[in-house]
């Protein structure tokens, strides 16, 4: 059973509902009869191009309605999405491309001229097409004539039935997207989400946060992520209501839209909550028809959830999840949300906490290394069969990464990494992969990437630079130095200067001892 058995349900439900609608230019709305339409639309054009089930399809698009139609097309022809941020400049670009070995791959007229050069390097890419979502109707005109190139009949699909959600829809253990995400060595890894890693997530959240038909979901993520894709848009999906899309994130617009347009439901990471916080008026907007608003992607600060109280009168809900296993706790929709805890973990998933050393398993209160199992926990990485299994305990439990305890009454507290992780904005940034950019730098001797504590971006990037003798560089240069070469969220916002790093006996950079210093 994929997720998009019961969207075709939904759209057999509820035809006339509003599904998706952009609340800014180009203003598009579409039912769910429309929605399915066009995917059936897509997912024509999409065979007419020779797309096989499992090969890759890649993603770099803004937020838009071709994103939506080309992920939900490709899915339901059985094939692999790869969603990619559109911060990755072109060499990140190219090993994702390369890596994935994706087929086929949209993404946006601007950055033509950025990306072309890379494109006859990758050996597995048959076509590249550019989309310009400002102009809505060349896509559909793309989309509609598919026939005339490809002679694929949509009147017979139509005729026999087919086009009506009779594509294949794929085994729950068939990888349904890919997502890169980095680690602490080695290039980034793309972890497989299968169709049954989806569903059984989605049916976890459906009950846990009560969605129903009639919920209004404002959508101000972005889509190429877990929080802003599977949680946001596939649960309003999967739950027959109606989402409205922010292209790109406004805070008193978001806050207005939530008034004028009575939303229910509204998702969001710290910084985004801590934004609304901010806007100077924030106590005139009236969010009681508010249902659920939910924090998640990063820790979300004591000030914050305080701070919505005091001024909205809500209560955020706030919940756990990551890349490689979607959702994996929650607080409660109707009892007690705890203020720094990520509540209890949801129907069907499993959690542990375990000595890092021994794997014991920890009493309640004791501080260890938090571990999952569940229909949620994705398939492995791609093609990396070392790093999947490093990733799982020997008994098969997937290592998060994180370090937590568990109260008498089951809620999970977070209370730091044993990754060298740092989460600004709610992305992961791996250090290691800074300090890698940053040692090409002739200048640089020696380097030491952590994250300060921000009121902004709950951290800040900072790298700590040693530079070789008689060499001398800006920091504005070596910013500009690691713009050029990774996504500007992974470019250190601040360069500090030092003679040496603190190491220990081992020659190991002390980056606790760091954070105290420079922090
Ligand atoms: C943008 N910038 C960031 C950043 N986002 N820097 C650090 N961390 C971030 N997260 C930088 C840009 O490079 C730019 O730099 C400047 O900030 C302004 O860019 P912008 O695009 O205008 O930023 P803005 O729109 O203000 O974006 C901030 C944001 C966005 C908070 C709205 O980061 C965001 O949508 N975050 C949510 C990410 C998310 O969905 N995470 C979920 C991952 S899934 P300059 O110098 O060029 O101006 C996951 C699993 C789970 O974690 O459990 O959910």
């Amino acid at each position: 059973m994929s997720f998009l058995n019961t969207f075709n349900e939904n759209v057999r439900k509820y035809p006339d509902k509003v599904a998706l609608e952009f609340i800014d230019p180009p203003l598009q709305r579409v039912t769910y009869a429309e929605l399915d339409e066009l995917v059936n639309h897509t997912e024509g054009y999409l065979q007419g191009l020779g797309l096989q089930p499992a090969d890759r399809v890649a993603l770099q698009l803004s937020k838009c309605l071709e994103f939506i139609l080309l992920h939900l097309a490709a899915i339901r022809l059985g094939c692999i999405i790869l969603p990619l941020n559109l911060a990755y400049p072109p060499d990140e670009l190219k090993y994702f491309l390369e890596d994935s070995g994706a087929k086929l791959f949209f993404a946006l007229e601007s950055s033509k001229e950025k990306i072309q050069s890379i494109l006859p390097k990758l050996p597995d890419l048959q076509k590249c097409v550019f989309i310009n979502p400002a102009e809505p109707d060349e896509f559909q005109l793309l989309i509609t004539d598919y026939q005339l190139h490809s002679g694929f009949d949509t009147s017979l699909k139509e005729h026999s039935g087919l086009l009506n959600h009779q594509s294949p829809i794929s085994n729950p253990s068939d990888t349904a997207i890919i997502i890169y995400t980095s680690g602490t060595t080695g290039r980034p890894k793309g972890a497989e989400i299968t169709h049954g890693n989806l569903k059984s997530n989605l049916d976890a959240l459906h009950t846990a946060w009560g969605w129903r038909p009639d919920d209004i979901l404002l959508h101000v993520l972005p889509i190429f992520h877990v929080h802003g894709l599977f949680v946001a848009l596939h649960g309003a999906l999967n739950a027959g209501a109606t989402t409205l899309l922010m292209r790109e994130f406004d805070a008193r617009k978001t806050l207005q839209t939530l008034v004028d347009r009575r939303c229910t439901v509204f998702m969001a990471v710290p910084t985004i909550h801590n934004r609304l916080l901010d806007v100077p008026d924030a106590k005139n907007f009236d969010l009681s028809h508010l249902r659920l608003i939910t924090s998640g992607s990063d820790r979300l600060p004591d000030e914050v959830f305080t701070g919505f109280q005091q001024t909205f009168g809500h209560t955020l809900l706030e919940r756990y999840g990551m890349t490689e296993t979607g959702m994996n706790c929650s607080n409660p929709l109707h009892g007690e949300r705890r203020i720094g805890s990520v509540g209890m973990p949801l129907p069907g998933v499993e959690v542990r906490i375990v000595n890092s050393e021994t794997e014991e398993i920890l009493l309640d209160g004791e501080i260890g290394d938090v571990q999952l199992r569940g229909p949620n926990v994705f398939k492995g990485y791609w093609r990396q069969p070392d790093k999947t299994s490093a990733s799982f305990s020997a008994d098969g439990w997937f290592k998060t990464g994180d370090l937590g305890f568990r109260e008498k009454d089951g809620y999970i507290t977070l209370c730091g990494r044993s990754k060298d992780l740092i989460i600004s904005g709610g992305l992961n940034i791996y250090p290691p992969e800074v300090e890698r950019v940053l040692m090409e730098h002739p200048a640089v001797n020696a380097c030491a990437v952590i994250g300060c504590l921000d009121k902004e971006w709950g951290e800040k990037v900072t790298a700590v630079v040693v530079l070789n003798q008689d060499e001398s560089v800006s920091g504005e240069e070596l910013i500009r130095f690691c713009r050029e070469r990774l996504a500007a969220y992974k470019s250190p916002k601040s360069i500090v200067f030092r003679n040496d790093l603190p190491r220990n006996a081992m020659g190991k950079i002390q980056k606790a001892e760091l954070r105290k210093e420079v922090c």
